[in-house]
């Protein structure tokens, strides 16, 4: 395997932090054997966790104001891989990527695939784009893409979808991400209902030609570019889609893709009820759509996230397994810093939840103890589980602290001589 940094510099990082890291984890470990919890368990369960990278999040984002480009930004697919890379070699938690077409389009997928296979990476779900116009392309998606009033716009958002599918086949992904801004900005603009019948339609088109172990992703989203009537806007239609859709099509929770103070766990509660949690797109949010970094906001949220899961996982068993990925745009930060920390506190809400005493709370619910019941979570949330994770990486070959170890090695600087600038490096926009 192609190491992007040298393994002997990630040993060394280690050797340093180690006497330390096991004097924390040998006294978090008699704290949780108080509490009955087998700290070995909890590394091994740390270890095997592991949260998609978008290809979009390593460059530098952008506002619909202004991108301040960083330097030593990826300038194509191929050296966003090897960004990827170093997040999963540092990280160990990272070792899938997600692209988006056409910005990602290959020239050669599978000179692609066996780069990212050389880089120990492979593809989770691809992401289409009828979001922004494409030139030489030969209609608008001014007004609409799978819901336009246009039939050829239409078709072309559905075709559009089909050359994701053969593309994401040919790099062995298993899944579509379908997320339109299709909708409306003035009431009147759109019948409401035409709208969704039209994208139904499309819909059956594009799920029509999914093979037979693939899912289809419905990424809803409150407002944005459309603001005034969003025509996938929330989980109850998204749910309603999937189930008219059939089994292959799931909804996928984009965090930040909700009013500000919904009960997003709730939401994740009802769809792994109904069958129909398929993924997440993981980032924090104060307002809208913000696109911060995982847990940087609310990561009591995040665990409450995890909670919901793991109680799915008890009830549902294996069989339960939904797509995590991380969908962040970094405007201030390092991409490469921001999502090694991001996939780290997804990770961390992860171990946390799996500390959640579940037959106590059950106890506690049964018996109307609200305060013990609420005490329970936040036993689980203000356990400190880092030396945990700490060590999970150590045992996995990552880093014992990604950040400080990526910033010891230099890979920006010396990404900044290989790579000059070139506007527009990141792909995204705004959205
Ligand atoms: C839309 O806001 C979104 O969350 C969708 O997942 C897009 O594919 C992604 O952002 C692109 O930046
Ligand atoms: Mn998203
Ligand atoms: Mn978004």
């Amino acid at each position: 395997m192609d190491y992007v940094i040298n393994t002997s510099l990630v040993q060394q990082h280690n050797a340093v932090l180690r006497a330390d890291l096991e004097a924390d984890y040998a006294a978090l470990a008699g704290t949780l054997a108080r509490r009955g919890q087998d700290i070995e368990k909890l590394t091994t369960l740390a270890q095997g966790f592991q949260v998609a990278l978008p290809s979009w999040g390593v460059g530098t984002g952008g506002t619909r104001f202004a991108r301040f480009p960083g330097v030593g930004e990826p300038r194509n697919v191929e050296e966003k891989l090897a960004d990827c890379a170093v997040i999963n070699q540092l990280t160990g938690a990272t070792p899938l990527v997600s692209l988006h077409f056409p910005w990602d389009k290959p020239s050669d997928p599978k000179a692609l695939f066996e780069r990212a296979k050389s880089l120990g990476l492979s593809f989770d779900a691809v992401n289409s784009n009828t979001f922004q116009d494409q030139a030489g392309q030969a209609h608008t998606y001014k007004y609409g893409s799978l819901t336009a009033m246009s039939a050829a716009a239409r078709e072309q958002a559905v075709q559009h979808n089909i050359e994701c599918i053969e593309l994401g086949r040919q790099l062995g992904s298993k899944g579509l991400t379908v997320w339109v801004g299709d909708g409306a900005n003035f009431p009147g603009q759109s019948n409401l209902r035409g709208a969704l019948e039209r994208y139904l339609d499309s819909m059956r088109g594009i799920y029509a030609a999914l093979p037979a172990d693939w899912l289809m992703y419905i990424e809803h989203k409150l407002f944005e570019p459309a603001f005034y009537a969003t025509t996938i806007a929330d989980w109850g239609t998204s749910f309603a889609c999937a189930q008219t859709l059939g089994e292959k099509a799931k909804c996928l929770v984009d965090l930040g893709h909700h009013a500000p103070n919904t009960n997003i766990e709730m939401i994740v509660a009802r769809l792994a009820q109904f069958g129909k949690l398929g993924g997440f797109h993981f980032n924090d949010s104060k307002y809208g759509d913000d696109d911060l970094d995982s847990g940087s906001i609310d990561p009591f949220q995040l665990f409450l996230v995890f909670n919901e899961l793991a109680d799915a996982a008890l009830r549902d068993g294996p069989a339960f397994k939904p797509a995590y990925m991380l969908d962040q745009s970094h405007n201030v930060t390092d991409p490469i810093e921001s999502l090694m920390s991001s996939a780290v506190e997804v990770q961390r809400a992860y171990v946390q939840a799996a500390l959640v005493d579940r037959i106590a709370l059950a106890g506690f619910q049964e018996a109307n103890d609200v305060h013990q019941a609420a005490q329970t979570l936040k036993r689980a949330f203000r356990t400190d589980v880092s030396p945990i994770l700490a060590m999970a990486r150590m045992r996995s070959g990552a880093a014992v602290d990604p950040v400080a170890c990526y910033r010891t090695v230099g890979y920006r600087a010396q990404k900044a001589a290989e790579r000059p600038a070139k506007a527009g490096a990141s792909g995204s926009g705004i959205v």
